[in-house]
């Protein structure tokens, strides 16, 4: 039997993928591997990454912020300054310039990141880049996930408060809850039977909490620390880029 394993925001580590996925004996015939988005930027090998994840027999990801932005990039050219100037993005383009990948391939490949859903719900899962926003049930999630996509803006995504892909409030809300905080001052659990994975938020360590059914496994890959790779079922980790 295969494993379900999830990767945190990989941002451009290709090396660290590679490393973090040996670590765990990463089997593509068996294993499924899920991302909680945001595979792009900061980091040096967008290319070489894409080509392998494109490569994979079953992968499942979802989108997040950055790479809705790589999206626009490769199917638009659009460059927006807040992407190329304090996001990475300017790392990325220079990957893509450097790597004599065609106008036709860069098409491809926007388009298949256009594949990925805002969120995935499965039989046991939630998984998010963000987190959940206040006041959403199942129901909210479900409509978000049945969305195609390319047809939503990237302006629609970007509300932290009404976004799953850049809400915050969840997770803070789950590790006040676990630090003693009062929960009638916090944002309430989701009502689900289902675990809920997210990325986004750059942590020490993954966190976990059975209360807002919750784990959060962006270690910082994207800043100089460490990526994660977790067993979806057993919470077991294998991390690669710890100093
Ligand atoms: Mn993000």
């Amino acid at each position: 039997m295969g494993r379900n394993l999830i990767v945190g925001d990989i941002h451009s580590q290709y090396g660290l993928l590679m490393d973090v996925l040996s670590a765990a004996s990463f089997s593509p015939g068996e294993d499924v591997l899920y991302s909680v988005g945001d595979i792009a930027d900061r980091g040096p090998e967008t290319v070489h990454l894409i080509q392998f994840l494109q490569s994979l027999p079953d992968y499942r990801p979802v989108l997040g912020n950055h790479d809705i932005w790589l999206r626009d990039y490769l199917v638009s050219s659009i460059c927006p300054p807040v992407w190329i100037d304090s996001n990475g993005g300017l790392r990325t383009v220079k990957d893509f310039m450097r790597s004599g990948v065609s106008g036709n391939e860069r098409v491809i490949m926007g388009e298949w990141l256009s594949r990925a859903p805002y969120v995935r719900i499965e039989d046991d899962y939630i998984v998010v880049h963000g987190g959940i926003p206040s006041g959403w049930t199942i129901r909210e999630l479900e409509n978000i996930a049945a969305l195609p996509p390319s047809t939503v803006g990237y302006a629609a995504m970007e509300d932290p408060g009404t976004s799953p892909l850049w809400n915050r409030s969840y997770l803070q809300s789950a590790m006040a809850f676990e630090n003693g905080a009062d929960p009638a001052v916090l944002q309430s659990p989701l009502e689900t039977v289902r675990r809920i994975f997210i990325g986004h938020t750059p942590l020490t360590s993954p966190f976990h909490s059975e209360r807002y059914h919750l784990t959060a496994v962006d270690t910082g890959a994207g800043h100089g620390r460490a990526l994660t790779l977790m067993d979806m079922d057993t919470l077991r980790y294998w991390q690669a880029g710890r100093d």
